[in-house]
């Protein structure tokens, strides 16, 4: 009978008076501000730095754009070593290659079955070469993750302009999503249509870019082969362009942007992602790219102009500082070896980087800030020099400003300050400050609108002995999980 009587208690009353407590006392963490980036992009920012490689019949033609009536006996590297890219371009810190397996001229550095304007009608090997292949396989030795750039615009064939064209184009995606392994990136170009040889029409021919490719079917196709490839194109839908081929993202930065569907060449739009938008709706984050030379391929002419450690390490900052990742072109020469200058040069830029972005003098200060949510130990602002990413200092969900500072143990001198918000849960920093304490007082040293995955600020050197950072104006409360000073 009692039993009977109690037994209501424990299995109502008792669960409902847990849940009250709880309720009353357990601190959320914040709820994301959508769009969040999907697991795909998140690996994607981690990588930070990837690499182009451009390299087909231009490199032996000395030409950027080639016009697609090329003899395929041009093509005839004498001593590529693919595992040579890969080794050089890992230690130079990229975490992806991107290959230009096709470009404006048709001229495929793999042996497709849809097509004789290819490797497998190139001196190169006999005739037995596979170039995508080679740097498939270098990339899975080396452990760096492999990307395919085919370009839309095909200046060889034919058909070019029909709709055969198209189910060329899909079948050779088709190939090269089926028989080279794991493609972590699919490179469109937005450069389409123009004059070209076309099978020996030599005319100029014109497509309407936003329908004739009908992208959202041939996406469908490749996502059917590989369900977690990302896409970059002028406007997404994964992964956005800059708006210039200088590797400038907007100081202002928003991975939210809003894409009904791939803009592909639309004209006009080079403000808009090269900013992104605050309200946007797809979290589309921007890809910065540009080559360490002049041209997009090797020309001898070029070899002293391979851009300088310091101009690349201003490349940096205004594509990984700014919350984008670099695409670095570095073209393989006539050999099918990276030029000695680049190689050089690259190692050089590395050694930069490493002596400007390896003393984290955050990491022995003490850090306090004006809130924290909930004055919970899991929200504090240690967490933003723990050295893990996944804990975020974040304040009360009504606050969308704070103030972090840091106190160093003598005077130092600061040239880089790094934030970092935890985008898992959103962008949300709209401005920012940077204070340094010089003679008692507090002193701007730099300034900043957004932050996202990562953004470094360059200070005008000065010596103190504390920081404060700002947070002035945000979406939403502020989640950020890194501050590191340089
Ligand atoms: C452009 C192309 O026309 C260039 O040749 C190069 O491939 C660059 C990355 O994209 O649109």
């Amino acid at each position: 009978m009692i039993k009977k009587i109690l037994q209501p208690l424990y299995y109502f009353v008792y669960p409902c008076v847990l849940l009250i407590a709880s309720c009353s006392t357990e601190i959320k963490p914040p709820s994301p501000v959508y769009p969040i980036p999907s697991p795909e992009q998140m690996q994607w920012h981690e990588m930070e730095m990837n690499a182009f490689i451009h390299f087909t019949i231009n490199t032996f033609t000395d030409k950027e754009w080639g016009y697609g009536d090329e003899s395929p006996e041009l093509f005839n590297p004498s001593e590529l070593d693919a595992e040579q890219w890969v080794s050089v371009l890992k230690e130079a810190g990229f975490k992806g290659i991107i290959l230009t397996t096709k470009h404006h001229d048709g001229f495929c550095l793999w042996p497709s079955e849809f097509s004789d304007h290819d490797i497998a009608n190139s001196p190169y090997k006999g005739g037995k070469g596979d170039i995508v292949k080679e740097v498939a396989d270098a990339c899975k030795k080396y452990d760096l993750k492999f990307g395919i750039y085919m370009s839309p615009w095909d200046r060889n064939r034919l058909d070019y302009g029909d709709s055969t064209y198209v189910t060329y184009y899909r079948n050779q995606l088709q190939e090269l999503f089926t028989n080279y392994g794991e493609v972590f990136e699919m490179w469109f170009d937005g450069a389409n249509g123009g004059d070209g040889y076309y099978g020996g029409a030599n005319e100029v021919r014109k497509i309407d870019r936003e329908v004739y490719y009908d992208w959202p079917s041939t996406l469908a196709l490749v996502r059917s082969i590989q369900s977690d490839v990302l896409f970059f194109s002028d406007g997404g839908p994964d992964l956005r362009w800059g708006g210039n081929e200088q590797a400038r993202a907007g100081q202002t930065n928003w991975n939210p942007i809003t894409t009904d569907t791939l803009h592909a060449g639309k004209s006009g739009i080079e403000n808009l992602l090269n900013t992104g938008s605050e309200n946007g709706e797809s979290w589309v984050p921007l890809e910065a790219n540009t080559s360490i030379r002049p041209g997009w391929f090797y020309h001898q002419s070029e070899d002293s102009l391979v851009k300088s450690p310091e101009k690349l390490l201003d490349i940096y900052l205004t594509s990984v500082g700014r919350g984008s990742t670099l695409l670095l072109n570095i073209p393989p020469d006539r050999r099918g070896l990276i030029h000695e200058n680049d190689v050089a040069i690259l190692k050089e830029w590395r050694a930069l980087l490493d002596q400007k972005f390896s003393n984290d003098l955050a990491k022995n200060a003490v850090i306090t800030s004006n809130s924290f949510r909930g004055n919970d130990d899991r929200f504090t602002p240690e967490n933003l020099i723990d050295g893990d990413v996944n804990t975020y200092w974040a304040t009360d969900d009504q606050v969308t400003s704070g103030e972090i500072i840091l106190e160093f143990d003598s005077e130092k001198t600061i040239k880089y300050v790094q934030l970092q918000e935890y985008i898992l849960l959103g962008q949300r920093v709209k401005a920012f400050s940077v204070e340094a304490k010089v003679g008692g007082d507090w002193e701007e040293v730099a300034a900043g609108t957004t932050i996202g995955y990562k953004r470094i600020v360059t200070v005008d050197s000065v010596e103190t002995s504390a920081l404060r950072v700002r947070i002035l104006d945000s979406k939403a409360s502020p989640v950020l999980n890194n501050l590191s000073v340089y």
